[in-house]
């Protein structure tokens, strides 16, 4: 294999399926006894990085310390998958660059705003309709799409189990897996 431990960094909007197209791939990894971990939300915004708001710095340095731990777990010897939204390219480049060339792919979990918006999952598109969320990406606060990204998965036409089936071709093709 080319590269034993690299980051495989999700970018996509709130309900686009970053995180569920990410743990489902890591269980694949599992299956396959490579080493991964995944980071979201739900294990970095409510703790290394409960301090940050979703204004343009607070998710700046969301991103910024993400990409350090990820350093830290490529160290470590694993596949750290990463499932936030990220919505700035800046921010995105700046994490490839502290990593190794070739140590950093990009995956862009395509779907619209208008998709993403009628899963709502969570109810939060609803509120930030309502104004009762501010700097809502993709309603009021921008996301930035990837110009050139390694992997591309569309969930709107695709269901996560056929995303994870492309992204392990994909990965395989590569020679990363
Ligand atoms: C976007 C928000 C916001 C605002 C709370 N904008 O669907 P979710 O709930 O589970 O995922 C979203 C998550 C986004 O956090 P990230 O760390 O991925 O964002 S960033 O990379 O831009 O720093 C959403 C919830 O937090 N959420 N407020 N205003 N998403």
């Amino acid at each position: 294999n080319k590269h034993q431990s690299f980051i495989l960094w999700f970018t996509g909007l709130s309900a686009s399926g970053k995180s569920s197209v990410a743990n489902a791939f890591a269980r694949r990894l599992f299956e396959r006894s490579n080493q991964a971990f995944v980071l979201d939300g739900d294990n970095v915004r409510h703790g290394l990085n409960s301090d940050l708001g979703f204004d343009e710095a607070g998710r700046k340095e969301n991103i910024r310390r993400i990409g350090e731990v990820s350093k830290l777990f490529i160290e470590s010897g694993q596949i750290v998958l990463t499932a936030f939204i990220s919505p700035y390219r800046e921010d995105r480049q700046v994490v490839r660059a502290l990593v190794e060339d070739g140590e950093f792919l990009e995956v862009y979990v395509k779907c619209s705003v208008e998709t993403c918006e009628k899963r709502d999952p969570k109810g939060l598109y609803k509120k930030a309709r309502n104004a009762e969320i501010a700097n809502f990406t993709g309603i009021s606060a921008p996301y930035e799409e990837p110009i050139n990204p390694e992997v591309i998965l569309d969930t709107e036409q695709h269901s996560i189990e056929e995303c994870v089936e492309q992204l392990t071709n994909i990965l395989t093709a590569k020679g990363y897996i």
